[in-house]
């Protein structure tokens, strides 16, 4: 009877500790050296574009450094929940990593909406630069105190223009043009003020969008452009407003991270942060190149009324609800440093 009460114990014992090993969803071993991770990463952009590329690479270094304790499953095209889905994701502590710009961040932490705001930026390395003060570090801490783990706000995949059906070079060309944004309210706004009808969509219904006329175009960046042939909708103008720099950040649960042996940790960041950089190089190198191939798709290129643009924003740089006062001027404020 002994015998059988001991066997029983045993495999009562063993069925807890499967339990207690698979809370994760199925995702996670035990810590120490049988440690594994599956982490799911989401964004929106093509494969064919550098962001998607580098995502993949990263996740392939991540796991040939962990010998396979940490795998990262890359979803591109919003295959998984993206955008203010994705993030929400993340605070409700899946073993899932969102990658999305810093707008989406705006939700938790409203002074990241200062961050990507329109016509801040004259380079990448600004930007680059910017994330690196105190003042952005800040901001990074207040995400964490709302449960997102910012890894890197530095992938950058190049500054938005103005791309339609006809030439927009002012704000009056813009009048009357239903422009197609992603759906956060700084998105909206700029278009909105720069003299647009800013209309939300997910980037999965934008070109069939364009091409229907249900929108009269989109805003984007060259690298969008040529990695989705953005041109073959018809839309064939670039008004070069480069009124936002489309920037991504790699965001993922804190208390997910945290979970993370700490040696896997520093090589998770150690490679975000190096994919970030040899992406934004990447850009740099190939832009003009780009360029060069969108005209031969018969793209044409339009310098704009910078300054007309430029006034009509003026209303987006009052802090919003919840922004710390000041905010844009200390943001403004690190630039006009870096300038001098
Ligand atoms: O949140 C990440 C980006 O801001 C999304 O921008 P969107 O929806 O205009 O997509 C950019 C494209 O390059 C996707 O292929």
């Amino acid at each position: 009877m002994k015998q059988v009460r001991f066997v029983g114990l045993v495999a009562l014992m063993l069925l807890v500790s499967m339990a207690m090993v698979y809370a994760g969803g199925g995702q996670e071993a035990a810590t120490g050296d049988d440690y594994k991770l599956v982490l799911r990463l989401s964004h929106v952009f093509n494969p064919a574009e550098q962001l998607s590329k580098s995502m993949d690479l990263v996740a392939e270094r991540i796991y040939e450094r962990t010998d396979g304790a940490i795998e990262i499953q890359t979803f591109p095209q919003a295959q998984l929940p993206a955008y203010k889905e994705g993030v929400e994701q993340v605070v409700r502590g899946a073993n899932f990593i969102s990658v999305e710009d810093p707008s989406f961040i705006g939700d938790y932490v409203p002074d990241m909406k200062a961050l990507y705001a329109p016509m801040m930026y004259e380079s990448f390395d600004e930007y680059v630069a910017l994330t690196k003060t105190d003042l952005v570090q800040d901001m990074i801490a207040r995400a964490e105190e709302q449960g997102i783990k910012i890894l890197t706000l530095d992938y950058i995949y190049g500054f938005r223009n103005i791309i339609t059906r006809e030439p927009v070079t002012t704000p009056q060309d813009l009048s009357g043009k239903q422009i197609r944004v992603p759906g956060t309210d700084l998105y909206i706004n700029t278009l909105n003020y720069m003299g647009a009808i800013a209309n939300p969509l997910p980037w999965g219904e934008t070109l069939s969008a364009v091409q229907q006329g249900v929108v009269d175009g989109l805003e984007g960046s060259e690298f969008t452009n040529i990695g989705n042939r953005v041109y073959e909708t018809g839309a064939t103008h670039v008004g070069l407003s480069r009124h936002i720099l489309g920037t991504c950040g790699v965001y993922i649960n804190i208390d997910v991270w945290n979970g993370i042996p700490e040696n896997y940790r520093n090589i998770i960041e150690e490679e975000f942060l190096k994919g970030a950089v040899e992406g934004t190089q990447i850009l740099s190198d190939n832009h003009a190149a780009v360029v060069a191939e969108l005209e031969s798709h018969g793209v044409t290129f339009h310098e704009v009324d910078g300054e007309a643009f430029r006034a009509r924003l003026a209303p987006m740089y009052q802090e919003q609800s919840g922004m710390t006062p000041g905010v844009f001027q200390a943001v403004f404020a690190e630039l006009d440093a870096m300038r001098r």
